[in-house]
């Protein structure tokens, strides 16, 4: 096997992770480190409830967790109250376009000056693995095992929805599924903050995320499954971008 990043110590310190084996949120937190180490401040993070909340010890600033969904409206509510610092919501898919749907539409349509990371893992993992409004058609999720149907309607393209709104400054969607797909995690995530300093509007960032344990799968069948079915439904790439073109 060939190692192509060495862990943050800062990151892991001092007691290890505790996300499942095979979950994509440590590579998150691991690229989100290794970003803000160059950053000049560190930024301020809201976490929303979910697995997310197991990055709160390792995360490289100061943490405020926000009530489920609702972080996009915390975070902009701190960021008017300190507008010099950088602040970054970190939300799960259940909370960011399910339970706090309404909150996160119109922390878009404001165009808030944060950023905003989304880990789309197609499931409510925190709590047993329900059903989301990202789970894929046919997907069985523990509480649904026949499966998405046609009477639960089809994933939700949620970040294609706000990306056509001007106060979006910037939306990705990035992908864990192979070590190239961490190091663009990265990169959207630098691009991110450099938007919220422009002062643009809001930068969103998707990351289709592994969930080996409710997916039932080993993480090489969770990287697979995101490569095979979840990008054809949810494309990764920008779909948003009006840092120099001003357009609404
Ligand atoms: C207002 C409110 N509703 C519901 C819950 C229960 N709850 C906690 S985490 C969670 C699901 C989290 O799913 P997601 O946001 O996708 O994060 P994941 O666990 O998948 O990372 C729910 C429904 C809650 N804590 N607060
Ligand atoms: S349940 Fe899923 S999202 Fe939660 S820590 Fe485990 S692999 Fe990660
Ligand atoms: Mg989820």
């Amino acid at each position: 096997m060939k190692v192509v990043a060495e862990p943050n110590s800062t990151a892991l310190a001092p007691h290890g992770f505790d996300f499942c084996p095979g979950c994509g949120y440590g590579s998150v937190l691991l690229a989100l480190t290794d970003v803000v180490a160059e950053l000049d401040q560190k930024p301020v993070f809201m976490v929303d409830i979910g697995c997310v909340d197991f990055m709160t010890a390792h995360m490289p600033g100061d943490v405020i967790m926000g009530p489920h969904g609702r972080t996009g409206a915390l975070a902009s509510g701190y960021k008017r109250m300190q507008p010099d610092r950088l602040v970054c919501a970190i939300q799960g898919d259940g909370g960011f376009m399910g339970l706090g749907a309404a909150e996160s539409l119109h922390t878009a349509v404001r165009g808030e000056q944060i950023t905003i990371i989304v880990l789309n893992n197609g499931v409510l993992a925190d709590t047993g693995g329900q059903l989301a409004a990202t789970t894929l058609a046919g997907k069985a999720t523990s509480t649904t095992p026949l499966g998405r149907g046609p009477q639960h309607g089809p994933p939700l393209p949620f970040l294609e929805m706000l990306a056509t709104l001007g106060g979006v400054a910037y939306a990705e969607r990035v992908a864990i599924d192979s070590a190239l797909g961490v190091r663009r995690v990265r990169r959207a995530i630098a691009k991110a903050f450099e938007v919220q300093r422009s002062g643009a509007g809001l930068s969103i960032i998707e990351v289709l995320s592994p969930c080996p344990t409710h997916w039932r799968m080993d993480s090489v069948q969770a990287w697979e499954y995101i490569s095979e079915s979840v990008r054809t439904v949810y494309p990764t790439g920008v779909l948003a971008d009006r840092r120099d073109t001003g357009d609404t």
